[in-house]
């Protein structure tokens, strides 16, 4: 009984770490299109357009690759700093990643 007490708050006090963070592709864009992250975490890029996109870190730190209608996937996010992203098929989507 004392046991089970001990480890549920041992539980509670584990620091939170990887996070995983959303980002929807909808409409040409984005959203949210700036995300902050702790270095380690991942995001997952959801394509709800009609159209497939890609989410593709200009430095190469990330690339979810093509991501057709409905797909999505998880990239890592490992470096700290700013890495700006675009859709490698239609330029004009850019967001940008900035991991502490
Ligand atoms: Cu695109």
């Amino acid at each position: 009984m004392r046991t089970m007490l001990v480890l549920a708050l041992l539980a509670f006090a584990m620091p939170a770490y990887a996070a995983n963070h959303a980002v929807q592709i909808k409409g040409m864009k984005f959203t949210p299109s700036k995300i902050s992250v702790a270095v380690g975490d991942t995001i997952t890029f959801t394509n709800a357009d009609p159209m497939t996109h890609t989410a593709t870190a200009l430095d190469g730190s990330f690339d979810t690759g093509h991501l057709a209608t409905g797909k999505s996937a998880k990239v890592k996010i490992s470096a700290a700093g700013a890495h700006p992203f675009h859709c490698a098929i239609h330029s004009s989507m850019k967001g940008t990643v900035t991991a502490k």
